[in-house]
Parts: structure tokens; C-alpha cells; sequence
């Protein structure tokens, strides 16, 4: 009945619910107190070193909850104390994924104590819900916007509920732009990268085993409104100076539409940015497709090659993955000056002492700028961590940050296993194999990154690792 009225007043549900939850919100004298957290984690790895990305998904909720609410949002990340007294706040909201979930609930422990309203959201409280309900009062599964009305309404009336998880995804284009003054406006916000986190699309129906969005969001693809996405820039580059505006895709899989990506990159390329993204290879071989990246000011393609054992991309459902198209891909995207963040999995069953040369081959004959090392986790509520929980050595969350050894693969000894991972990252990052991949490229923060994980993968030891 709701519906067909507003269809008869040309008004959306959407828009009733928020004209209602306005009322409300006017009729509370005093506006609820909400601090949103992102706690950092204590892994030893280079996770949480150096400059972090500005937390996008937090800005995302602290932008909805902001027109009701008075939000105050801190990043342990970056050096942004967590209180020890939540008394000025009435709700405190926390993000977090698994490596740093311990953190997030001792924090949402203490809150609870002090009789605060807990707020968890993001992939790990999404997949371990029943785990996280101990230690907050609710739990937001998957994205926030879907949901957004009713835990405000609850929020506002007292009444929150343990779950909110969305019957239906919302479609992109009732996203709200991201309100970036929050983590801006933040005592440590010369801590954040300068690239800029921005959203386009969201989902990947891929469906990688080993992969948290295929079950929080199943086969669905969403995206924005090209025009938002390039608003977004524009505003960006209006408040930093066009030449210092550089963003980063917080996508799950920007590409997975060619039509959508190539004419998001055609808007892009005219008004002029620097950008990077998470990209599958679903169709990197085509060498139009490098050619608009290029022009459209992309410098870094971050790609999961995973492995260059075939039978590994097959048990892990990667068909974007194909063998033969990996060194096409990687000569289409140099030609075009944009440099590769190659990621490498090592620790399934599958592998055995020839998959590190393999890899070490591959690397250095394609030049891979960035190549980037982990061992395979099996992420909880994931297919992968199900079919390995037998075999699983521990569930210390803190340790799940894919640097830890996880499970001893079939083929090898774990020993085996961690004493070839170490070497390959130390012959990758000698100093003649660095200049063996860079030599010739531009001199920019890839080449200091290359300088780091030389001096960080000297120090590399087994124990580190368990
Ligand atoms: C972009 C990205 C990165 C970027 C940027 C990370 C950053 N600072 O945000 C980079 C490359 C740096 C990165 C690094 C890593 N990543 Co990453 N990353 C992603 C990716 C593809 C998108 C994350 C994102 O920003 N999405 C867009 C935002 C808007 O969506 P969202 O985060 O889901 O947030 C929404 C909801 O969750 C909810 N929500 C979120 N928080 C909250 C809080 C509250 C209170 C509420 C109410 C709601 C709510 O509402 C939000 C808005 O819709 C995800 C995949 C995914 N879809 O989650 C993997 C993912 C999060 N990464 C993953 C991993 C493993 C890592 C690394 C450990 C990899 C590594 N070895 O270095 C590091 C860890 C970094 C860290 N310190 O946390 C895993 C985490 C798995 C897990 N269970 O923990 C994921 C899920 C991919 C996977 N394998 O499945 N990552
Ligand atoms: S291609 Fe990437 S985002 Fe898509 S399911 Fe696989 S790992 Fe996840």
C-alpha cells in the first residue's frame, strides 16, 4: 500500500522513510553521540605500516549517520587514540576485518560495559556474526546502505535489534557521495595516502572460493552513475589542485563490465586524473583496454595472478585466470606505462618447490614492478575455510593476515613450504633483480617500495611466519 501511494506521488519509499526518520530525529531533544572506530591490528607484517588509505567504508556510514546523528570518527591506524571512557558518546561503531577483530572486540567490550550501544560492521562480523553478537549489541551484515533506515530508526527510538541484514541490495545509484571531512578533518590525517579511496561498482561474480564477496554478495554487480563517480574527482581535484588529486578503487573488480569500465575511463581520461585499482584479467589481453587505462591516467593495475600452477587456478574457481594470456596482459599494460602490483598466493595443496621458480621466473622475465607475496588463508565464512577447517592450525584472528602459515599443503612440508617463500621474496627483491625489473621505469614511490621490501625481506625468518 506505501509503495503504490508514493508511486501515485511520484515519491520514492526511499524518500518517505527519510522525510519519517527526520521527524523522528526532531522530535529526540538531543542528537545521539555516535564515535565510529577503525581499530588497527597487531600483525608484525606491512599491513598497517606506513601510510593507510582513508577508511572509505567507514566515511560511507559516518555520511548516512552524520544527518542525524553527531558523529566523531577516529583511526587507530593512525595514531588517533581510542578512549578508554566512552561516556561522551551514546553509540560507538566499529569496522574491522578478521586480523583485526580482537582488537575490535575488546574495544566493543568495553563500550558494552559502560552500557553503550555497539555498533559491528564490515566482512568479519558479516561472516562471523554469531562470534561478534558476544561482543556488541548490533551486528550490520554486508553493506550498511541497504539497512541504513532501520537501525537508524531503531538507534533513534532505543530499540536496536542484534541483526540487520538487507532482504534486497539497494542498487548504487542511492549511494550517498562519500562526506570526506571526517577522516580529513582527523588530528592524524597527514597519515593517510595521498591516493584517494572512490567506489564505482561493487560485487564480483567471479566466485573465488577463497573469496569473502562472492558469499556476503553473491553474484550481484552494482555500480554508480559514471557522472557521480567523476563529480567525486572533480571535487577532489578542486580542493587539492587537479595535479595532486590521485585516487585509488576501493572495487571489488572494476572491470567486470567492459562497456560500464571503458566508459567510465573514456570520462576519466578527459578530466584529467592519476589512478589505480584492483583489476581481475578478464579482459587485460585486449589491448584497447590497457590503451584507455593508460590515457585515462592509470599508473598501477593491482592483479591476483595467484599462482602460475594451472590446476591452482582451477581448485580455486579463478576463470578470469587464464595461463596464457598472463604475459599479453602484463606487455599490453607496460606499453601503456601503467605499472603491475602482482599478487602471488603460495600453500595449496598443489604447489610443490617448482611453483616458486616458476613465479620467480615469471616475475623477472615480465618485469613485474610490484610483485607481492602471501600465503593462502582461508578466510572464515569463505567455501575454502570450510573445506580446510580440518586441516586449519589455529583461529587466531590475529594471525589471519596472509602472512601466516595456515595449513600444512599436501605436496610439501610446511618447513619446505615457508623456507622457499622466503627465498623467493629475498631473490625478488636483491638489489640486481630490482634494477633487472625497474631499470628504465620512472623514478616514483614504486621504485621506494621496491627499497623497502629490500630492506624488509632481509630480515625474513620461518618463525615470523608461524
Ligand atoms: C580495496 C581493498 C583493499 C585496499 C584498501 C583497504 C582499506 N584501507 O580499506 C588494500 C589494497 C590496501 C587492502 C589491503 C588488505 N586487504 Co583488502 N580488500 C579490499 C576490497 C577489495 C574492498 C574493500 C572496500 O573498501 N570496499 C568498499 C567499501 C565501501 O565496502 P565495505 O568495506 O564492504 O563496507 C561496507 C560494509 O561492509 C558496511 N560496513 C563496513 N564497515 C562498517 C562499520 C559499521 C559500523 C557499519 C554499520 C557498517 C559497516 O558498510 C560499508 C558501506 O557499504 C575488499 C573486498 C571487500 N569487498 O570487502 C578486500 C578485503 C577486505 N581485503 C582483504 C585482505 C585479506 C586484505 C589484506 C590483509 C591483504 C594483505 N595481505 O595485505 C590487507 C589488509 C589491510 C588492512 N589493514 O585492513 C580481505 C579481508 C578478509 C577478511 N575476512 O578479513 C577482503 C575481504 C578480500 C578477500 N580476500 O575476501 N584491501
Ligand atoms: S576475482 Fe577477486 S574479487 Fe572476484 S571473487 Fe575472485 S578474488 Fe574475489
Amino acid at each position: 500500500m506505501a509503495e503504490e501511494n508514493t508511486r501515485n506521488t511520484g515519491t520514492t519509499l526511499h524518500e518517505v522513510i527519510g522525510t519519517s526518520l527526520k521527524q523522528l530525529a526532531a522530535e529526540k531533544k538531543n542528537r545521539k553521540k555516535w564515535l565510529f572506530i577503525q581499530p588497527k591490528s597487531s600483525t608484525s607484517m606491512m599491513v598497517d605500516s606506513g601510510s593507510v588509505s582513508m577508511p572509505l567504508n567507514l566515511i560511507m556510514v559516518a555520511t548516512l549517520a552524520g544527518e542525524f546523528f553527531n558523529v566523531t570518527l577516529i583511526d587507530e591506524r593512525t595514531g588517533d587514540p581510542v578512549p578508554e571512557d566512552f561516556s561522551a558518546y551514546d553509540v560507538v561503531a566499529i569496522t574491522f576485518r578478521t586480523l583485526n577483530a580482537s582488537r575490535a572486540y575488546s574495544i566493543g567490550d568495553r563500550a558494552l560495559a559502560q552500557k553503550k550501544i555497539v555498533v559491528f560492521g564490515g566482512v568479519h562480523p558479516t561472516m562471523m556474526r554469531e562470534e561478534a553478537a558476544e561482543h556488541c549489541t548490533s551486528v550490520v551484515y554486508g553493506e550498511v546502505e541497504s539497512v541504513w533506515d532501520d537501525l537508524a530508526r531503531d538507534i533513534l527510538q532505543g530499540t536496536p535489534r542484534p541483526l540487520y541484514q538487507a532482504h534486497e541490495l539497494q542498487p548504487m545509484t542511492t549511494m550517498r557521495g562519500p562526506d570526506f571531512s571526517y577522516a580529513l578533518n582527523s588530528e592524524h590525517a597527514n597519515k593517510y595516502s595521498s591516493r584517494i579511496p572512490v567506489l564505482a561498482t561493487k560485487g564480483c561474480p567471479v566466485g573465488c572460493n577463497f573469496c569473502t564477496t562472492p558469499t556476503i554478495y553473491g553474484k550481484s554487480y552494482r555500480y554508480r552513475e559514471i557522472d557521480l563517480v567523476l563529480e567525486e574527482m572533480q571535487y577532489h581535484q578542486e580542493r587539492l589542485g587537479k595535479k595532486r588529486a590521485t585516487f585509488s578503487f576501493m572495487d571489488d573488480n572494476i572491470s567486470f563490465r567492459p562497456q560500464y569500465f571503458t566508459e567510465l575511463l573514456e570520462g576519466m581520461s578527459k578530466i584529467g586524473v592519476r589512478w589505480n585499482a584492483n583489476i581481475s584479467m578478464n579482459f587485460l589481453h585486449k589491448p584497447e583496454v590497457a590503451e584507455i587505462a593508460g590515457r585515462s591516467g592509470c599508473d598501477l593495475m593491482s592483479i591476483g595472478f595467484e599462482s602460475l600452477n594451472p590446476d591452482i587456478i582451477k581448485s580455486m574457481n579463478k576463470g578470469a585466470n587464464r595461463l596464457q594470456n598472463y604475459a599479453t596482459a602484463v606487455n599490453n599494460l607496460h606499453r601503456n606505462g601503467i605499472a603491475i602490483q602482482g599478487y602471488f598466493m603460495f600453500g595449496f595443496d598443489d604447489d610443490s618447490e617448482k611453483s616458486f621458480q616458476a613465479t620467480y621466473d615469471f616475475i623477472m622475465q615480465n618485469r613485474i614492478e610490484f610483485p607481492v607475496f602471501s600465503l593462502v588463508t582461508p578466510f572464515p565464512g569463505t567455501p575454502y575455510f570450510e573445506e580446510m577447517k580440518p586441516r586449519i592450525r589455529h583461529c587466531d584472528w590475529d594471525r589471519y593476515d596472509t602472512y601466516h602459515y595456515m595449513f600444512e599443503p599436501r605436496n610439501m612440508q610446511g618447513e619446505k613450504l615457508l623456507e622457499n617463500f622466503i627465498k623467493l621474496q629475498q631473490e625478488v627483491y636483491k638489489g640486481r633483480a630490482i634494477m633487472k625489473r625497474m631499470q628504465g621505469k620512472p623514478l616514483n614511490w614504486v621504485w621506494l617500495a621496491n627499497f623497502k621490501m629490500h630492506a624488509f625481506t632481509r630480515k625474513l625468518n620461518i618463525g615470523m611466519y608461524l
